[in-house]
């Protein structure tokens, strides 16, 4: 066993209260690794809250037990806070303050921008997901069952985009094998994440993908996004997966122009360029293939700067030819 997979282990049996949470902008690896330490963590009869700084987004309402996540808490104290998923405690969000409230931080992430914020850190740039490192940690307590095996599916199944992106491998189909035996119903799942949109949902995901910016011989596709609406449900993917439809492009990016000035930008590669490089040139972090930050100015003037920066990585780049 892993050093560190057993000093958790070790926290965990030694402790009794626990605090949960993830990073703002929750999504499926958030949710479902959340959900699977909670409802561990009360197997081994431990006192568990889990806090986040946003509101659960509907389509991960049927998650087991998603009703428990609390958006505040009073001045419990605890043991242990958890975080998972999480590339930087700041990313918590307004949780941040709770988390002086614990004696001792674990850290489980899979964000190669990890900043080892925590008193225990384990790092795994190599999972697909933080559920698929949870089931690593289970696994080796022997703890499992229907309701967990459901939360750590549906965080591989989203990170890995379906099992489609670069850090699908032979071990994250292993563990999905063995999260199977536990009678989870994959086509129920998919329709919870992926059927999702209302007409007026279609038509403004059909307005930006229909102003796409595209330079073939750089590579790059990008849209600017005046207006961003936040859904019940990850709009970011749904217009990237749009976009990957493109041939020959290997960065996708989205620039979201929020209040006070700033401007969120979501980064895609397919197969080569490093967009967690790239991301944390301006601020940001993330994966290799996935990352993103926040920058401060005009919409037109970060669009400039960042795709001026992602030509160098694009430059001369030979990308597979359609067959
Ligand atoms: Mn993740």
């Amino acid at each position: 066993m892993k050093k560190v997979i057993k000093k958790i282990l070790e926290k965990i049996k030694n402790n009794k209260t626990f605090l949960i949470t993830s990073h703002m902008n929750l999504e499926g690896d958030a949710l479902g690794s959340e959900l699977a330490m909670y409802l561990f963590l009360k197997k081994l009869k431990k006192k568990v809250l889990i806090c986040n700084n946003d509101p659960t987004p509907q389509i991960y309402e049927f998650l087991p037990f998603s009703r428990v996540i609390r958006p505040s808490l009073k001045d419990e104290k605890f043991d242990v806070a958890l975080v998972l998923d999480c590339s930087d405690s700041s990313r918590v969000g307004k949780v941040k303050d709770y988390l002086s409230n614990a004696r001792c931080i674990i850290n489980i992430d899979h964000h190669i921008s990890n900043t080892s914020f925590g008193d225990i850190n384990w790092v795994g740039p190599n999972y697909s997901s933080a559920c698929q490192m949870l089931y690593k940690l289970f696994a080796h307590h022997g703890i499992m069952d229907r309701n967990i095996a459901v939360c750590l599916y549906t965080g591989i199944f989203t990170d890995t985009g379906s099992f489609t992106y670069a850090n699908t491998n032979q071990e994250t189909h292993k563990v999905i094998s063995s999260l199977m035996q536990y009678e989870i119903n994959p086509h129920h799942i998919d329709e919870n994440l992926h059927s999702l949109c209302s007409p007026q949902d279609l038509s403004f995901i059909s307005k930006i993908t229909s102003s796409l910016k595209y330079d073939g011989r750089k590579k790059i596709c990008w849209s600017l996004i005046r207006k961003w609406e936040d859904k019940g449900f990850d709009l970011t993917e749904v217009i990237f997966s749009v976009m990957r439809l493109l041939r020959e492009v290997e960065v996708f990016l989205l620039f979201k122009k929020l209040d006070r000035g700033k401007v969120r930008v979501n980064f895609r590669s397919r197969n080569y360029v490093d967009v967690n490089h790239i991301a944390q040139f301006f601020g940001g972090g993330g994966h290799k293939r996935a990352s993103g930050t926040t920058i401060e100015g005009s919409l037109e003037s970060v669009e400039r700067n960042v795709i001026h920066f992602v030509k160098r990585y694009t430059n001369g780049l030979k990308t597979r030819k359609k067959r």
